[in-house]
């Protein structure tokens, strides 16, 4: 799939008040916006235009944008976070969409969180979550269904969503921990799976050719060379204290 845009949002002050299960310490602000800004520039070197949200004051998660929306090449389906600390950052992202595509919202109670959403061509893998419900997964499934598209659910028990764990490095290839490499949902594609220790490196982006990892998983990034694509690694520290990464800090279409 080529993506031509993304959406960020910058993060607010008050990003370490967001909800964590990490004990990773209290992110720091100034780090994170360094952080923040090489990833637009990865992005932007993947070809990408970009629109880049004001942080939103109240939503201290709110930078973390791929959870409010899911984005088709042929419909944006806005979410209705599973967190209730987080439902209220919908609207904005709708706004940001409606240039690019018609929007159909998720209704309660219905819960998705687009971190939950691994899009492999027109089909649909959709983690059950302590995030998104049955519910969730039915309605995205019937909406990308309207245009052809298949999908299928599979439980996520380990991680916060299921692309913390799992992703796309090829149009039919993933990036897998050990957790979910056996599951039968994911017995078509080719698999490569990374060492337990370095779990936190599922979360990497495949953007036109080019992946973008986490810096610090040399193991991880021995196994993706292989693949012979551009690699390139970003810091992610910060985020990753508040249980975010790569996926999560954008929306790409
Ligand atoms: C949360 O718990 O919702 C945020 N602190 C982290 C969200 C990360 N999102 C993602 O992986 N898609």
């Amino acid at each position: 799939m080529t993506f031509t845009h993304a959406i960020a949002r910058r993060p607010g002050r008050e990003l370490a008040d967001g909800i964590t299960t990490s004990s990773l310490g209290t992110p720091d602000y100034a780090r994170a916006l360094e952080q923040f800004d090489a990833y637009l520039s990865a992005l932007a070197d993947c070809g990408l235009s970009l629109t880049v949200l004001a942080p939103l004051d109240g939503y201290p998660d709110a930078h973390f944008v791929e959870d409010a929306a899911v984005v088709t090449p042929d419909i944006a389906v806005v979410t209705n976070p599973g967190a209730d600390a987080r439902k209220g950052e919908v609207a904005s992202i709708e706004t940001a969409l409606r240039p690019f595509r018609d929007t159909v919202r998720i209704q309660p109670p219905g819960t998705l969180d687009g971190g939950d959403i691994l899009m492999m061509g027109s089909h649909f893998l959709i983690g059950l979550s302590d995030r998104t419900n049955a519910a969730g997964a039915r309605q995205l499934g019937n909406a990308v269904a309207r245009f052809g598209c298949t999908w299928a659910t599979i439980p996520v028990d380990a991680g916060l969503h299921f692309k913390s764990s799992v992703n796309a490095v090829g149009p039919e290839t993933l990036l897998t921990t050990p957790d979910f490499a056996e599951h039968p949902v994911l017995a078509g594609y080719k698999r490569i799976v990374i060492s337990p220790k370095e779990a936190y490196a599922g979360n990497t982006l495949l953007i036109n050719g080019k992946l973008i990892m986490p810096a610090g998983y040399p193991d991880t990034r021995s196994k993706l060379q292989t693949l012979g694509m551009p690699l390139v690694e970003l810091d992610t520290s910060e985020f990753r204290k508040m249980d975010g990464g790569l996926t999560c800090l954008s929306l790409r279409f």
